[in-house]
Order: C-alpha cells, then sequence, then structure tokens
C-alpha cells in the first residue's frame, strides 16, 4: 500500500479558510525579541500571543527563537519556513492557528556565535525565557547561584563560551555593557514566584564573579520584569501532529495542542521598549506577585496532587484522575486550603477561577501525562506546596492537604523505578533510609528542600507521616 504523505507546511501552504494564519505580512517582521527555551510551553503560549498581537496591530516584533540543546526544534523550523500550527482543543470542538511570529531559531549547540551576535545587536530590546525551573541553577539553600549546577559551573569557568541561560544572559550583557549599548530587558516565563527578581540575582552573581563594573551595571541599568504565564500544554506526540496535519492539510513536525485557555500577567517595566502584548490580550500591571501565587498555588499546586495520585493509582491522564469522584474531591479541597493563603488578586474572581480550574484539568480532549508533571518535584514543590503550607501554619491555619501532597510524592518516589528529578539520586537514598517509626525524617533532612519552618514542625510531620502510612495501606 502506498503510503500518502501531505506537503510540509511552509510559506507557500494554502490553508483551509477554518484554519487561522498569520494575519500580517511576515516579511515586514524584523529580530526585535530572543526567546531562549524553544519548546512546547513557548510556541503555544508567547509566540502565540506575539502573533496576535501582531495581526491586531502590527509593530514589526519577530521572534528569533533559541534552543540552547536541540538542534531538530532549530531544523524543523527552517524547513518550514519558522511557521508551526497550534490547534486549541475543548469538547466544542479543535482550532487551529498557524503561528508566525517565530521568523527563525538557532541552536546552542550549532550557532553559539550567531546567538550572541544577536544578544549584543540593538535590534534586540526584549529577551524572553521559558527553560523550565532546573535549568537556572538556583541554590536551594540560599536563592543564589549554585556554583555546582554543570551550566553555572562551566559557564563560570568560560564565560566567553556559554552552555546555560544564565551564561548566555550575562555574555549577551557583556558584549552591550563593553559597546556602550542599553542593556535588553530580560523577561523570565518559567512557573518561579518572583520570577524576574530571582532571575535578576542569579544574573548579578554570575556578573559580578566575572567583572564587579558589569554587575553594578546591570543592578542600575537591567531591567527584569517578572511574569506569571498559564496554558496547558502537553508535550506532543504522534496523535498531536496526525490531528494537525488533517486540520491544516499539510505535515507540521512542530504541531502542538493545548487547551483554548491562555493567561499572561506582565510587570510593565520595559526601559528598551516592548511589543503591545496587550493586543494580543496579555495584562500588563505594576506587581504580578499575587497572580503569581494564585497561578502557582492553584493550578500547579493542585496539578502536582493529581500528577503523584494519578502516578500512584496508574492513571495516565490528568483528565483520567479528574473522572474520579473522590479524588476530584481532593482536588477541591487542596484548593480550598490553598486558597486561604491568597491575598485578593486584581480583577479575579478566586471561586470562579478554582471552578474554571476544574473545568479545564477535566478537558477530555487534552492528554496531558501525570508522568510529565511528576517529574522536577524537588524543583516544584517549594513554591506549589511548601511556600503556602509556611503561611497556612504560621497563621494557625490548615495545611493537611499540603502534608497529604507530600506523602503522595514520598510514595511516588518510593514505588517509581526510576525518577525524573535532577535531585534523583539524593530522594532515593532518602526511600532507601526509611524508617517505619519516622518514615519521611529522611526526605526532610535533604538540605535546602524543605522550610525550616516545616522542617522544625513536628506536628505537621506527624500528619505527613500518617497520610504516608494511610497510602501505605490502601
Ligand atoms: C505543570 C505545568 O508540568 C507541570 O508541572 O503543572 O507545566 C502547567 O501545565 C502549566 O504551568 C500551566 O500553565
Amino acid at each position: 500500500m502506498m503510503i500518502r504523505r501531505m506537503p510540509r507546511l511552509s510559506a507557500s501552504t494554502a490553508f483551509p479558510a477554518h484554519v487561522a494564519a498569520p494575519g500580517y505580512d511576515r516579511g515586514l517582521l524584523k529580530p526585535g525579541i530572543l526567546h531562549i527555551g524553544l519548546g512546547a510551553f513557548h510556541r503555544a503560549h508567547q509566540a502565540v500571543y506575539t502573533d496576535t498581537a501582531l495581526a491586531a496591530e502590527f509593530g514589526d516584533w519577530g521572534i528569533v527563537g533559541v534552543s540552547l540543546r536541540s538542534v531538530d526544534i532549530v531544523h524543523d523550523l527552517a524547513a518550514q519556513g519558522g511557521l508551526y500550527s497550534v490547534v486549541a482543543r475543548s469538547a466544542a470542538g479543535d482550532h487551529a492557528q498557524v503561528v508566525g511570529s517565530v521568523t527563525r531559531g538557532l541552536s546552542g549547540v550549532e550557532n553559539q556565535a550567531e546567538i550572541l551576535a544577536l544578544m549584543a545587536n540593538p535590534a534586540i530590546r526584549v529577551v524572553t525565557i521559558t527553560v523550565t525551573e532546573k535549568a537556572y541553577g538556583i541554590d536551594p539553600v540560599t536563592g543564589g547561584l549554585d556554583r555546582n549546577h554543570p551550566s553555572v559551573k562551566a559557564d563560570l569557568a568560560d564565560p566567553k563560551s556559554p552552555t546555560g541561560v544564565i551564561g548566555y544572559l550575562v555574555e549577551g550583557l557583556w558584549q552591550r555593557h563593553a559597546a556602550g549599548l542599553p542593556p535588553f530587558t530580560v523577561l523570565c516565563c518559567d512557573n518561579l514566584p518572583t520570577n524576574g527578581r530571582i532571575v535578576r540575582r542569579l544574573v548579578i552573581e554570575m556578573a559580578g564573579a566575572r567583572d564587579p563594573a558589569l554587575a553594578n551595571w546591570i543592578a542600575g541599568q537591567g531591567a527584569f520584569p517578572s511574569s506569571m504565564v498559564d496554558r496547558i500544554v502537553p508535550a506532543a506526540t504522534d496523535e498531536t501532529r496526525e490531528l494537525a496535519e488533517t486540520l491544516i492539510g499539510a505535515e507540521d513536525r512542530l504541531a502542538l495542542s493545548t487547551e483554548p485557555f491562555m493567561q499572561w500577567v506582565i510587570e510593565d517595566h520595559f526601559p528598551a521598549g516592548r511589543p503591545r502584548w496587550e493586543a494580543g490580550g496579555a495584562l500588563f500591571v505594576d506587581d504580578v506577585e499575587p497572580y503569581e501565587k494564585m497561578k502557582l498555588r492553584l493550578l500547579n499546586g493542585s496539578h502536582s496532587l493529581v500528577a503523584y495520585l494519578g502516578q500512584l493509582k496508574d492513571l495516565t491522564f490528568v483528565r483520567d484522575v479528574m473522572a474520579v469522584p473522590e479524588y476530584q474531591t481532593l482536588v477541591r479541597r487542596h484548593m480550598a486550603e490553598a486558597v486561604k493563603t491568597l491575598d485578593p488578586v486584581p480583577g479575579i474572581d478566586l471561586g470562579r477561577y478554582m471552578d474554571q480550574l476544574i473545568e479545564r484539568f477535566e478537558n477530555p480532549t487534552i492528554a496531558h501525562k501525570t508522568q510529565q508533571i511528576a517529574m522536577d518535584g524537588t524543583q516544584k514543590l517549594p513554591q506549589r506546596i511548601f511556600a503556602g503550607a509556611v503561611e497556612a501554619l504560621a497563621n494557625g491555619g490548615d495545611a493537611s492537604s499540603a502534608a497529604y501532597v507530600v506523602a503522595l510524592w514520598i510514595a511516588y518516589v518510593c514505588k517509581a523505578a526510576e525518577i525524573n528529578d535532577p535531585r534523583a539520586a539524593e530522594l532515593k537514598a532518602a526511600a532507601a533510609r526509611m524508617t517505619a517509626d519516622d518514615p519521611s525524617a529522611p526526605f526532610f533532612a535533604i538540605p535546602g528542600l524543605f522550610p525550616q519552618a516545616l522542617t522544625e514542625n513536628g506536628a505537621w510531620r506527624a500528619q505527613v507521616n500518617a497520610e504516608l502510612e494511610k497510602l501505605n495501606a490502601g
């Protein structure tokens, strides 16, 4: 039998009428944004906001996407003229959008000199980042730069040839400083609280190790606004690509599927100028922190609960966990506990936000693997679970669902044959040292993992142990 292949997506593809194609002249885009981390999340989030903003009010802000480790994404992007599709899926139907805001891709593996040249080019005014929590090299104890993190270590030793995100930022800023140019603005789009402040500290620390004058210049002139990003984007599979192919009528190796919902709240501090992302639906505010806390503790915290529960009960997707009424009740209980730790969030009805989260998690067309969310627990749980628990307990409140999530995570660490986490070896060693009288103790002894307020709270730790016992019995 002959296999019929669709032609590859390209600038000359004619799309069916139901597909939203870029509504502007891509030929007029200039590189204005350099994005580091060309994975699924960026392509279905910031690039889509930029695309929509360009269609609403053309402003020539093209994105040059950098992948620090992958060459495949960059080659696929080149083969498709920078185009790829995003399918927003819900029970109401599928909607395909072809995104045109990414003009080209560069790989840290093949194009290091070109990436650095662009960072030194005054046309680049904003550097956006999505590299996941573990890539920054944050020391869990101090919150500053972890000098033992592989790419931090390499970039401190050889700053002209960076490998990691902080190394690239510092070398790019070094070149701008040396050339008498203003710095670019750094916009972190990863799920970390006060993410701009964190990246600013890491960049200044690494710059200071190299040249105190550079560190002073960055501290004085640099801008690192914080942002809260939200869209559920499962890792793409063959099914994702087949669905896109059917909808757009072309083969697309970079296709993604995602939920219709998206949110981007950005601190408005861009001295070097910025795209009018508000024209694409982003919200600019003075203080992002209440939005970040809401999202990390309600969405991501519940996600981690669902992920570890799913992994323990052999449920593959988030929607499978949500389909079990008893488990859905646990998710609602978790949100009810976490919401008490939040400040009011301007313009948001938190009750409605939580109901909407339940619906988003239930979305029957989104195949979001619990295994995907379960990875990197040591990097995720501090801001998703521990921070809220500390605040709840300090105010005499309840943190029993937080204790339950920690127990689920420990049980998962014990059960999983292999865990994907930069501290996996320490976790597995802790699991091997567990005793019957205080099973969670080896986990509380891992340096810099749990905040002191939790490590020292015997009553709360007893709750974790009680939950672990119940899990082991059931
Ligand atoms: C998830 C997030 O993988 C995870 O840890 O909780 O990626 C989540 O899907 C996004 O933050 C949603 O905006």
